[in-house]
C-alpha cells in the first residue's frame, strides 16, 4: 500500500522591510487557498516567512530588531493561518523569528498538524554570517547577531502518516543535519531558505554557482538518507537585495522531481509516496548493516579541523 501525501511548496516572493505582517499573512493565506484547491495535505512556507530577511540590516541597538520577532505562536497576526489550515484540514510548516519569554532569540520553524496543533518546533542550528557590521562584505548577513544557535537538536515527528523533520536554509549544507534525521528514519524533510544570489565575500560567486550548491546539498541529503525533501525559497529583490529562487521537491533517490522557475509567490504541488524511501533505507543506506561508527568519532569530538590522524604514521 503506498503512503501518498500531497505536498505544496509555497514560495514567497520578496517581502520589503516596510511590508506589514498582515499583508504577508494575506499572501500566505492566498497560497493556502490555492493549495487547498489542489488538495494539498501539507503546505510548506520559507524561512522567516513573516518578514523581510532582516539579518541583512545592521542595527547597532539589537533591541530595535524586536518587532521582527514573534513572542507567541500562534499570535494575533498568525492565528488566521492556523485557523484556516485547520478548517481546510491541511498541515503546515513555516519559519519565523522566535523570541522566548526568557529573552532568547531563535530562527525557528513549526510543524502544525491538520488539527491545528503544533506538533514540532525546530530552531536553526547552523547560523551563517557574522555578529558585527563587516564593511568588507558587499552585504551584511547578521544571523549570528540576532539569533542564538538552536537548542532543540534535529528531531523527527510522526505526522501525516510518516516521519517528518525540519531544517532551515544553511542547515542544508551540513551532512550532519541530514544524518541525524536519517538515523531517526526521516521520510520527509521540509526546509525553507533565504539565499542571497551573490556571495558577499566572493564577487565571482553568483547565481549559477549558488544554485549549484543548493541543488547539490539537497540532492545529496535526500539520496544519502533516502528521504523526500521539500525546499522552499523566499525569492526576488527585497529592498535592493536579490534572493535566489530554487523552490523544489527532491525524491529519495536524490532526483529533482519538480522545481519552480520564477521568483514570485507561487506553488509547487506534488503527490509523493513516503514508501519510496524504503528501497534506499533497506539497501545501500541500511544504516544498521553498513555504518561503521567506530570510525566516526571525530565528527562529534572535533568542531574545526585539527591534526591529521595519520600524522607520523608508517610510510606505506
Ligand atoms: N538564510 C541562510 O541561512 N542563508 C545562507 C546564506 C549563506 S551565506 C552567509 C544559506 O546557506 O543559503
Amino acid at each position: 500500500m503506498p503512503r501518498l501525501i500531497t505536498v505544496a511548496a509555497a514560495q514567497l516572493g520578496p517581502i520589503q522591510r516596510a511590508d506589514s505582517r498582515g499583508s504577508v499573512v494575506a499572501r500566505m493565506l492566498k497560497l493556502m487557498e490555492d493549495a487547498a484547491r489542489e488538495r494539498a495535505d501539507l503546505i510548506v512556507y520559507p524561512e522567516l516567512a513573516l518578514t523581510t530577511f532582516f539579518p541583512r540590516w545592521y542595527l547597532e541597538d539589537r533591541s530595535q530588531a524586536e518587532p521582527w520577532f514573534e513572542s507567541c505562536m500562534p499570535g494575533p497576526e498568525t492565528l488566521p493561518l492556523f485557523e484556516r489550515a485547520r478548517a481546510l484540514g491541511m498541515a503546515m510548516s513555516f519559519g519565523y523569528a522566535e523570541a522566548t519569554p526568557v529573552g532568547q532569540h531563535f530562527n525557528s520553524s513549526v510543524l502544525v498538524a491538520a488539527t491545528g496543533q503544533i506538533v514540532g518546533k525546530y530552531r536553526k542550528i547552523h547560523l551563517p554570517g557574522h555578529v558585527e557590521h563587516d564593511p568588507e562584505r558587499t552585504h551584511q548577513h547578521l544571523e549570528k547577531r540576532y539569533f542564538e544557535p538552536g537548542d532543540l537538536g534535529f528531531p523527527v515527528w510522526n505526522c501525516l502518516g510518516g516521519l517528518v523533520g525540519m531544517a532551515i536554509c544553511n542547515d542544508r549544507r551540513w551532512p550532519e543535519t541530514w544524518r541525524v534525521m536519517g538515523l531517526q528514519g526521516v521520510e520527509l524533510v521540509v526546509l525553507g531558505f533565504n539565499t542571497p544570489s551573490v556571495n558577499s565575500q566572493k564577487a565571482g560567486e553568483g547565481l549559477a554557482e549558488r544554485m549549484f550548491h543548493h541543488r547539490l546539498s539537497l540532492q545529496a541529503g535526500a539520496y544519502q538518507n533516502a528521504t523526500w525533501v521539500v525546499a522552499v525559497a523566499k525569492a526576488g529583490v527585497e529592498d535592493g537585495h536579490h534572493l535566489m529562487g530554487g523552490t523544489m521537491i527532491v525524491d529519495p533517490e536524490g532526483r529533482i522531481v519538480a522545481e519552480l522557475d520564477h521568483e514570485a509567490d507561487g506553488l509547487l504541488v506534488r503527490t509523493i509516496d513516503l514508501d519510496d524511501t524504503r528501497f534506499g533505507k533497506e539497501t545501500i543506506f541500511d544504516f544498521k548493516r553498513h555504518r561503521r561508527i567506530e570510525h566516526y568519532g571525530l565528527i562529534t569530538k572535533r568542531t574545526g579541523v585539527g591534526a591529521p590522524l595519520g600524522k607520523g604514521g608508517p610510510e606505506l
